[in-house]
């Protein structure tokens, strides 16, 4: 499963870099932008632009564009914070796309990535993330409130993944800032937006409310607003197209 393949690469990597090292990184201390107060900015579109080359249910999505060129495009054209994949397997990302696009932005910037130890936390900080994400579907509840509280400990935000709301349940913590709705399903990678419209008003509302996935016009987050969503995570729409500054751009105007 990811979750053993991810355990096995942590322990890798803790076997080269200790925590004790990760701590020492310049961008370790820095402190992060606030995730709710960009998400809620009047002059900011409540999107989470991603940066995506490729996908296991889509394979190569853009194998040409630069990390800084796109996130600062993202950026410009309203976006409320960027997402970064790190995975290298499955999504050809990893922690250099995550650091130069810290250089770029002035915005939040998130580790998308399936995090199952803390270690991966205090990496993400040290690469110059300011949010984290946690997957209710590949995490313990218990696991889910011990590593998002390290996460607020760290000074970073955490935004929460659910699919469904026996996940939603087992992951109503203080130290979550944000739930995000997949609507795309993890087995099968099929996508409904009827996952969000059925779960937003479970949601408890000091969380932020982010519907995640297979959003491809700019009418579908107007209903997503309607229903309750403050924010929208969308990668593949932008990427798929040879210029993903260009496509936020069109997309927000
Ligand atoms: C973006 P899309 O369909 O716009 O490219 O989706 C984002 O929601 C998706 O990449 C994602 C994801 C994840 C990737 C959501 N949750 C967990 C990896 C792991």
């Amino acid at each position: 499963t990811i979750v053993a393949r991810k355990k096995e690469e942590v322990a890798a990597t803790k076997a080269k870099v200790s925590l004790a090292e990760l701590e020492k990184y310049p961008l370790f201390a820095r402190s992060c932008y606030k995730l709710r107060e960009s998400m809620l900015h009047p002059q900011r579109t409540g999107i989470i632009a991603e940066f995506k080359r490729a996908s296991p249910s889509k394979g190569l999505i853009n194998g040409e564009s630069s990390v800084q060129e796109v996130v600062k495009g993202y950026q410009d054209a309203g976006a409320s914070a960027v997402s970064v994949l790190t995975d290298q397997d499955f999504f050809q990302g990893n922690l250099q796309d995550l650091s130069q696009a810290r250089e770029a932005l002035s915005i939040p910037l998130l580790r998308k990535e399936f995090i199952v130890d803390a270690y991966q936390i205090a990496e993400a900080k040290a690469y110059g993330a300011d949010i984290i994400l946690l997957i209710a579907a590949c995490l313990e509840s218990s696991e889910i409130e011990s590593l998002s509280a390290y996460a607020k400990s760290l000074g970073l935000n955490v935004l929460l993944e659910i699919h469904n709301e026996a996940e939603l349940n087992k992951s109503l913590f203080d130290s979550i800032d944000a739930i995000g709705v997949n609507n795309r399903n993890l087995k099968d990678f099929s996508v409904s937006l009827d996952h969000s419209f059925d779960l937003v008003n479970k949601i408890p509302d000091r969380y932020i409310k982010v519907s995640e996935s297979g959003i491809s016009d700019p009418e579908t987050i107007k209903t997503l607003k309607a229903a309750g969503f403050q924010g929208f995570l969308i990668g593949e729409n932008f990427m798929k197209t040879n210029n993903p500054s260009a496509a936020i751009q069109e997309f927000v105007a």
